[in-house]
Order: structure tokens, then C-alpha cells, then sequence
């Protein structure tokens, strides 16, 4: 059975932000049962977790003699091993797994620079400014993934893993005030989270929060 790593107290209360929730949810999806080995920011840091995630964070993934980390890569490991989470096809499955890139590189980076702004510029005299500038950023990158989206419900036909990491970007967004400017991300995400999988990883990361004491915080990534 594979074993995850999570935060033992999640920065987002539970909310299913954090980055392990992507990897709950395609195992989920792909039936799968995990053990979520939980670890306080402390021992992030510390050789063991390190030997696993150089940069010292959630989650990592390990089974069977495989480690992994980066959510996205145990995201797609995870979904080329199961049946159902990326298209069938060379041609579909390449586009599928465009997307799962694009998710993380080309829409993510601003929507993580909003949260940088928010949380770590709070205190300067410019935060105003850089919060349009980014938000900004955010808008145009909106407005081009709505033109490739057109009227489909998924990313690449059918839901796929591509949709996992998509979601939980743009679920970043939540209450900014931008997300809500577009309906069609308004009702992908609504369609993503009446998934039975994503419910049952949402309840999995939020009972963690629930039993956690509050003796640490943070944010980062
Ligand atoms: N690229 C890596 C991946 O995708 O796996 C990034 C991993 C990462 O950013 N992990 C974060 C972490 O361990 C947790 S998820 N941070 C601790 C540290 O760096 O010391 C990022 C995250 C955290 C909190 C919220 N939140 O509160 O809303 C959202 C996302």
C-alpha cells in the first residue's frame, strides 16, 4: 500500500489547498487505499524527510520500492499505472499530460505569486500595486485556458489526472475575487467536487486538520 506524506497541521485548515490533496485525490479516483504519514514543519526539515523531498516539503509518495516527489509526478505515476485517468491514445494521452504541465507551470506560477503577495508583501508600501499587477497576470492566463476550454466539461475529453492538478490550481483561487469573475471555472471546479473521489480526499486531508493541535503555522509554495 502506498504511504503519502501531509502536513500534520495544514496552513489552510483543512481547506484541501495543500498540495497533498492533489495526490489523495487521484488515488481516490483510482481506488486505491494509501497510508498519510503526517509531519510538522519541523520534521520537514529533518534528514529522513529530506532524503525523500530535497526542498523539504509535502508530499512525497512511496510504494513498493518507488519514492517520489513533486505532486505532479506522483500525480502522473499514479495515473499511468491506473486505468481511467489519462486518455486512451498516444495522441489524447500526450495532450492530457500538456495540460498536467501547463497546470503547474504556466497557470500555477501567478496564482502562487498571488498568495507570495498576500501573505509575505503585507507590510510593504507597494502591495496594493503588485497585487494588480499580478492579479493582472492571473486574468490573462484565466482568459486563454476559457478560449481552450470552450464549452467542454474536462480539459481532454473524458476527466483525467490533467483536471486533478488543473482544479486544484485554480481552486487558489477561491474568494480572490477573480475566480469568481469567470463562471466557467465557477462550475468546472462545482463539477470536480461533486466527484465522489474528490469528496473522499477532501474528508481524508480535513480530519487531519480537525485532530490537529494548532501548535504550528506557516505557508510556503
Ligand atoms: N512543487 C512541489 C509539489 O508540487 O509537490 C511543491 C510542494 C509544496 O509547495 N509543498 C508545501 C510545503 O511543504 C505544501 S503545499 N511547504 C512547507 C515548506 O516549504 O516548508 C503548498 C501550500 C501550502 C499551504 C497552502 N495554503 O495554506 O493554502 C496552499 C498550498
Amino acid at each position: 500500500m502506498p504511504t503519502i506524506t501531509a502536513f500534520r497541521a495544514s496552513p489552510d485548515k483543512g481547506v484541501g489547498l495543500a498540495r497533498d490533496m492533489s495526490v489523495r485525490w487521484v488515488l481516490e479516483e483510482a481506488g486505491q487505499p494509501y497510508d498519510a504519514r503526517l509531519l510538522t514543519f519541523e520534521e520537514m526539515k529533518q534528514p529522513a524527510h529530506l532524503a525523500l523531498q530535497p526542498f523539504g516539503q509535502i508530499p512525497t509518495f512511496e510504494d513498493d520500492g518507488i519514492a517520489l516527489f513533486e505532486s505532479g509526478a506522483i500525480v502522473l505515476h499514479v495515473a499511468q499505472r491506473h486505468d481511467g485517468l489519462l486518455p486512451e491514445g498516444e495522441a489524447a494521452r500526450a495532450k492530457a499530460i500538456s495540460w498536467m504541465f501547463a497546470a503547474l507551470n504556466t497557470v500555477e506560477a501567478p496564482i502562487v505569486e498571488l498568495d507570495y503577495v498576500r501573505y509575505f508583501e503585507a507590510d510593504k508600501s507597494w502591495q496594493a500595486e503588485r497585487f494588480a499587477i499580478v492579479g493582472k497576470r492571473i486574468r490573462t492566463r484565466l482568459d486563454q485556458l476559457a478560449t481552450a476550454f470552450r464549452d467542454a466539461p474536462w480539459l481532454v475529453g473524458s476527466f483525467s489526472a490533467a483536471d486533478i492538478l488543473m482544479v486544484q490550481v485554480i481552486r487558489r483561487l477561491e474568494g480572490s475575487g477573480i475566480l469568481e469573475d469567470y463562471q466557467v471555472f465557477m462550475d468546472y471546479i462545482a463539477r470536480a467536487k461533486a466527484r465522489p473521489a474528490y469528496k473522499r480526499a477532501f474528508l481524508a486531508q480535513y480530519e487531519v486538520f480537525q485532530n490537529a493541535t494548532p501548535h504550528e503555522s506557516g505557508h510556503s509554495g
